[in-house]
């Protein structure tokens, strides 16, 4: 049985962390060209991957190579025209997170890729990192009891900008870049939302969106959480890019802290573990539990391909995440709770 053909849309910053771990999957799918407006980007990703061809031209790209699904690593604005470029041709994709610039544009990618028949996932990698699939796995063993209180929280000082100068840019910046991560977070353990409540801040100088957020869900089994994230916190050690954990049941809680660290409490008392992410030959510090999420959302990927099966970051559940993000805005906008249809 052939190796599905896969092809790379976009080859800047984070797209190096995609390409490194599709070639950790290498015995499953065949990486068979990549491709980039800017044709010294597309051509240094192909020599340094070991890709046979390289595009500056989406189409052509599709035409010639004719792959099984396509990675988008692209920044919001192009998302809509690539995927429906993509189901126009029958390529399943993939596409990098925030899903769109807003929630029309992804419905109709969804629509799209529905029409087409094929498969679409959104590369939302936080809900894959390890400590938030054990503690996910522990409250799934009712461990802590029924859930009822949860607090997603994301603070850290790094300096974003280096690598993502378009974020200092963006209009609407934490919510869609961060809120879409810990957002997702958030429903993976508590499901789906009935209200929100949201304040935003603007604390860095300069910035033209908003950079720090604080949200209140209400939860339809009855819990609470609370999201928060900013690039406006100094705190030492700088938690960077972990998100930290404190949830809590009938019978107990579970705390994820800095340095993958979970502490467990339940009627059997009160225990430690470390979930961290796999050791990778290209991990870089800090980026391993992020660049260990990657490996993880496209092996989820792989097997769904494989099965038939619906991702859980589709485009149809990222859906529901995105729409959290847009009350988050209204809620903002209004200063009032925003419920969810
Ligand atoms: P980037 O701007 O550095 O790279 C995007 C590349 O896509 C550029 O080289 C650009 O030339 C290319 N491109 C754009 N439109 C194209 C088109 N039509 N055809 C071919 N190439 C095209 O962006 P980035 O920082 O790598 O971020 C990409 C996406 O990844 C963003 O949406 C970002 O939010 C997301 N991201 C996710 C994570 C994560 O998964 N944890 C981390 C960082 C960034
Ligand atoms: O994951 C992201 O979207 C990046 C981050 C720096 C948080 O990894 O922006």
């Amino acid at each position: 049985m052939p190796l599905p053909r896969l092809a790379v849309i976009g080859c800047g910053f984070f797209a190096a962390n995609h390409l490194a771990a599709w070639k950790d999957l290498s015995q499953r799918c065949e990486l068979v060209a990549v491709c980039d407006l800017d044709p010294a980007r597309a051509s240094a990703a192909a020599a340094r991957f070991g890709v046979p061809a390289h595009y500056t031209d989406v189409e052509t790209m599709l035409r010639q190579v004719k792959p099984d699904f396509a990675d988008i690593i692209t920044t919001a604005p192009s998302h809509r025209p690539l995927v429906e470029l993509c189901a126009s041709r029958g390529v399943a994709a993939i596409v990098q997170k925030p899903f769109a610039l807003d929630i029309a544009d992804a419905r109709a990618m969804v629509a799209a890729m529905d029409k087409a028949g094929q498969p679409l996932m959104v590369h939302e990698n936080f809900r894959f990192q390890r400590p938030l699939l054990r503690a996910r796995e522990i409250l799934a063993a009712g461990e802590i009891g029924r859930p009822t209180w949860g607090r997603f929280s994301w603070r850290t000082n790094f300096d974003v900008y280096a690598g993502q100068p378009y974020l200092a840019e963006t209009k609407r910046f934490i919510l869609m870049d961060i809120g879409v991560h810990v957002l997702d977070v958030a429903r993976a353990f508590f499901g789906e939302a009935e209200s929100v409540f949201c304040r935003t801040q603007s604390i860095r100088p300069g910035i033209a969106g908003e950079d720090m957020a604080t949200c209140l869900l209400a939860h339809a089994n009855g819990a609470t959480s609370l999201s928060d994230f900013t690039y406006e916190s100094r705190q030492s050690p700088d938690p960077f890019p972990q998100t930290l954990l404190h949830l809590e049941g009938t019978e107990g809680s579970i705390i994820i802290a800095d340095g993958c660290k979970l502490t467990i409490t339940s009627p059997a008392g009160t225990r430690g573990e470390t979930a961290a992410p796999a050791p990778l030959s290209w991990g870089q510090e800090p980026w391993l539990l992020v660049q260990d999420s990657v490996v993880t959302t496209q092996r989820h990927w792989l097997d769904c391909f494989a099965q038939g099966a619906e991702p859980a970051t589709s485009g149809h559940d990222n859906l529901k995440t995105f729409a959290l993000v847009e009350a988050c805005y209204e809620s903002a906008a209004a200063n009032t709770a925003i419920r969810l249809a």
